[in-house]
């Protein structure tokens, strides 16, 4: 009996979108493995990071970016760019949009990036479990549909699960036919250091309301990690967490020293669950006024195109 001859497939796609519509979410439901940092704030992820999904069938290396917005500061203009540069040589380009919703205030600002893309394009809505009335899917998407054109149109939920393995089978199917991009363990493309920058940073934008998650910026000071040390027995790991004004270093810390513990007690266990060995976390909280608003200050706080 003959067996048919399948071709692998592997490349590059580029997740973009408003922030808070749920990219990350949905990369970490297409991996099915939490990866991505997420939370209930708009701009929360500031970098462009790849995310690997590999199966018998495909290699998917999914770029995750920041929401699309008008930049008002240094931090904004880097991850501006980390939009453009992720944008740059990719295989197909998904757009996600959120379902009932227009673009809003950042319409322009997508339509700039995605109205004459050569790339193919495929439009991910997402939060359709959300969706009250039908109606409203199509009333907001027309006109989103027509000037960017999409070649598919995918309705998902990163939250129910609803239509992932369509979107998963839209991407790959794009994709050129090749091999393994990425050893198939690996599931981003980030220094451990970077990974607990985002824990840690994630764990605060849960733990805050209003201006203080984004006037945070995380920055690892120290990593000695049991791979590099074998002489240790825990991972230890000093961090400075970086906001811009005494009021917020105030509310991080909490009565007592309150807040700052739980955060850090919470980073401590994803990390050990993520890293796989225990840890060691110090955290300190320092202000540097206004540090979003200078290039130098934010190249300091790690954001630098590397
Ligand atoms: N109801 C519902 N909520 C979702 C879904 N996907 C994401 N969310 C929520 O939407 C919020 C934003 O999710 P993120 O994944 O951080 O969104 P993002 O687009 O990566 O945001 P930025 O990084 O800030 O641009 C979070 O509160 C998620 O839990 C979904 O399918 N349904
Ligand atoms: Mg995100």
């Amino acid at each position: 009996m003959s067996e048919s001859v399948r071709s692998y497939r592997a490349g590059y796609v580029t997740l973009v979108g408003a922030p808070n519509v749920g990219k990350s979410s949905l990369i970490n439901a297409l991996l099915r493995e939490k990866v991505a940092a997420v939370s209930d704030k708009p701009q929360t992820t500031r970098n462009a990071v790849r995310c690997i999904l590999t199966t018998d069938d495909y290699q998917i290396v999914i770029v995750d970016t920041p929401g699309i917005h008008k930049p008002k500061f240094a931090l904004g203009e880097f991850m501006s760019g980390e939009i453009d540069a992720a944008l740059e040589s990719v295989d197909v380009v998904c757009f996600v949009a959120e379902a009932g919703q227009g673009l809003g205030e950042v319409g322009d600002e997508i339509y700039r990036r995605l109205e004459h893309i050569g790339t193919p394009l495929v439009l991910a809505v997402n939060k359709i479990d959300r969706l009250r009335d039908k109606e409203d899917f199509w009333r907001f998407l027309g006109p989103i549909q027509e000037r960017i054109k999409p070649d598919a149109v995918v309705p998902v939920s990163a939250l129910s699960g609803t239509n992932l393995d369509v979107l998963r089978d839209e991407l790959a199917s794009r994709l050129p036919e090749g091999g393994m991009i990425y050893p198939e363990d690996v599931l981003m493309d980030t220094t451990e250091r970077f990974r607990a920058e985002e824990i840690i940073r994630e764990r605060i934008l849960d733990a805050t309301e209003q201006e203080v998650p984004h006037s945070v910026a995380v920055v690892v000071e120290e990593f000695r990690s049991p791979d590099e040390y074998p002489e240790l027995k825990r991972a230890e790991i000093r961090a400075d967490i970086i906001v811009e004004r005494p009021g917020q270093k105030g509310i991080l810390i909490g009565a007592g020293g309150s807040k700052l513990k739980e955060i850090g007690s919470a980073a401590r266990m994803e990390m050990e669950r993520r890293f796989g060995y225990p840890v060691f976390l110090q955290l300190w909280v320092k202000v540097k006024p206004q540090w979003r608003k200078t290039q130098r200050d934010v190249e300091r706080a790690g954001y630098r195109r590397g």
